[in-house]
């Protein structure tokens, strides 16, 4: 038995003898894996001779025969006549077929007896993950322990938690990742070189297994920092015949390598700037050395001024992205991507969605998301962000001949290939036994997997796909944590920045409260605040954010009726007087959410006892103790933020409540 967890891989009570006999069709490497799968779940034996024997069909499909419907990736599952088959037109999506099965399983009212056909594919082509892992084993905003990958300055060679690694990766529908932090190092800056490649292409190879593509981040400054030459400048021969070289070297050793995600000119990076060159000079110039081997360049879009002046009202972050990347629209290159996160900030409890996406027609485009709790509790609070990403996803963010197009539409319809678009996160993950410091936290990878295959689910069945295949426990236990899970985003919204206002964090770490900790800061996240009122004017009469907007979402942020409560303070400088929608004044809202979450936090304390005889008593203390962190935490919050406002605008809570003067 390993050291650590499998997760939602755990699958507690599958009848290991419904499938006596299984028939496969193919060989390679994914049946290899197939094989290994089903021998983990299952006491079957493989019947090459007499396909009667089987009840479990493993099938690729001939080419020449392909159902549309379910595409590259997708496959056709069915039950007939107590026999199963599931068919693909790749061998890859078998497997994804396979994990299917699996989650079927974990429903109660799975039967062969029921003959049904499901057909899926994935909504999203790219199903990426970040770690931001460094060569020393620590991990930027990581919150599980040390790097999968690297200790101490070496690659890890044990691969068998790589392999588990594959498999919950696969099990969830992803099929990219990128395994070294965008900040990338002295060391790291030689990952794209020998003898370096030789881990990489081992880890790259196991990867394949699970029809997993490796990506590098890369030192934008490569060649430079390699003493090779002293410039970078994209648009020099002998700084295009550097990557060139480079990138045929990776591929001699890494047939199966996916590309390079570049972090450049943002928070200090090197990038074209230095050389009066731009963006698309240098996203284009790593696309061509890339292009004959059909990789892809991730370009991030996370460009901002990081050396504001306070003082300077004129300069405002959210607008950073989309001044940057909108004038290049159709310049970049067909194996570029975009990288654009999700909101136009930095990962905040609730920002707008960020305008770029809308506004992009002729450019890829990847979405990226933060698992890592960052912002949201660093994975000792619960934060179940599945409601959040979908929200994104769903949001409207043009139209288009008259009809709304939502963001998960969006970003594949502005793409110049179909497959060069999708979704992509900041991994959660880390070498702790849970994989994800908060044993709840593994709902949020285990849900983007699945909502980034199919975005129509919901953050419900999500959760109860998780718990089914994750706990084998009481109905009552189910029900206790679904109801902290769906709740906790708004409970941990409640208890820190409310109204879109985001940030007020400790500087540097980002964990707990510090109202004014980056006010007089260089890194333009500001609320404000002031005796009458806090927020950030970005209509026309601010800093003309809301105009990156197409109309009519431009006005229905501009205009104070119109702008959603929660994301008030995130458009607008208001009173602490202005009336919301729900009638109550801002301070008093800002009042009453604070100590809202706070007894919402304590409830869940109250609920979590209240099952203790029915958990493991490890899994009980585990959570229990990250309880007591999150009150404590949730506390320090409230009362800071409650008396910040109450001492700059004098007004009393209305229901008298306890603030400290
Ligand atoms: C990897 C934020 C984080 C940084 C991170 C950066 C990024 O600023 O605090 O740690 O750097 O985002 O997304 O590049």
């Amino acid at each position: 038995m390993s050291d650590f967890d499998v997760c939602w891989l755990a699958l507690k009570n599958l009848d290991r003898r419904l499938f006596p006999k299984f028939f496969l069709n193919f060989s390679g490497k994914i049946a290899t894996t197939l094989r290994d799968e089903i021998s983990t779940n299952f006491d079957s034996t493989e019947n090459l001779l007499n396909e009667d024997e089987c009840n479990l069909f493993l099938l690729l499909l001939d080419t020449n025969n392909q159902p549309s419907e379910i595409g590259d990736e997708g496959y056709r599952l069915s039950i007939h006549s107590q026999k199963l088959t599931i068919s693909a037109n790749s061998e890859i999506g078998v497997l994804y077929g396979f994990y299917r099965l699996l989650r079927l399983m974990s429903e109660q009212a799975f039967s062969l007896n029921e003959d049904r056909v499901i057909t899926s594919k994935p909504d999203q082509a790219i199903r990426m993950l970040n770690h931001w892992d460094n060569g020393d084993g620590s991990v930027e905003r990581g919150y599980a322990g040390k790097s999968l990958f690297f200790n101490d300055y070496e690659f890890i060679q044990d691969r068998t938690r790589l392999k588990h690694y594959a498999r919950l990766l696969a099990s969830i529908g992803i099929n990219a990742v990128a395994i070294n932090n965008v900040n990338v190092h002295f060391l790291e800056s030689f990952f794209i070189s020998m003898p370096y490649l030789k881990r990489v292409s081992e880890i790259s190879h196991l990867l394949s297994y699970y029809g997993i593509k490796l990506y590098l981040s890369i030192n934008y400054a490569a060649p430079i920092e390699f003493g090779d030459l002293d410039t970078a400048d994209p648009r020099l021969e002998s700084v295009k015949n550097w990557w060139k070289v480079k990138t045929a070297n990776i591929y001699k050793h890494v047939p199966e390598f996916g590309g390079f995600l570049v972090k450049a000119d943002s928070e200090n990076r090197p990038g074209p700037f230095t050389y009066g060159a731009t963006h698309v000079d240098g996203a284009n110039m790593l696309a061509d050395a890339l292009l004959p081997f059909d990789g892809k360049v991730m370009w991030r879009c996370f460009v901002y001024n990081c050396k504001q002046d306070w003082r300077d009202r004129s300069i405002d972050r959210a607008c950073a992205a989309y001044d940057h990347f909108m004038p290049y629209d159709g310049q970049f290159a067909e194996n570029v991507i975009l990288q654009i996160k999700n909101g136009p900030m930095d990962f905040q409890i609730r920002e707008a969605v960020s305008p770029l996406i809308g506004g992009l027609s002729k450019t890829n485009q990847l979405l990226e998301f933060q698992l890592a709790q960052e912002y949201t509790g660093q994975q000792k609070h619960i934060c179940y962000l599945i409601p959040m990403y979908k929200e994104v996803l769903d949001t409207v963010i043009r139209y288009s001949n008259g009809n709304a197009v939502k963001v998960q539409d969006a970003i594949k319809q502005s793409c110049m290939n179909t497959k060069n678009s999708g979704i992509v996160a900041v991994t959660n993950l880390g070498d702790d036994w849970n994989w994800t410091g908060h044993s709840f936290a593994q709902a949020n990878l285990f849900g983007l997997g699945l909502l980034m295959w199919d975005n129509q689910l919901s953050s419900e069945a999500i959760l109860q796909d998780w718990l089914n295949m994750t706990y084998d426990y009481d109905e009552a236990v189910y029900r206790v944590i679904k109801s902290i899970q769906l709740t906790s985003r708004e409970t941990y919204e409640n208890y820190t920045t409310p109204l879109g206002i985001g940030w007020m964090v400790k500087p540097n770490h980002h964990y707990g409260v510090s109202v004014d900790g980056y006010e007089y800061d260089k890194w333009g996240t500001y609320h404000f605040a002031d005796h009458q009122g806090l927020g950030v004017n970005r209509t026309r009469s601010g800093s003309g954010y809301t105009s990156q907007y197409q109309a009519p979402i431009a006005d229905l942020y501009e205009n104070l009726e119109s702008c959603p409560d929660n994301l008030l303070l995130f458009f607008h400088h208001v009173d602490y007087t202005y009336k919301l929608k729900n009638g109550k004044t801002v301070i008093q809202y800002l009042y009453d959410s604070h100590f809202e979450g706070v007894a919402t936090v304590e409830r869940y304390i109250a609920d979590w006892e209240g099952i203790k005889h029915l958990i493991p008593e490890p899994l009980y203390q585990h959570v229990a103790m990250r309880f007591t962190e999150q009150l404590a935490s949730a506390i320090e919050w409230r009362d800071q933020v409650n008396t910040y406002f109450y001492r700059k605008s004098y007004i009393a809570d209305e229901q008298n409540r306890k603030i400290y003067r």
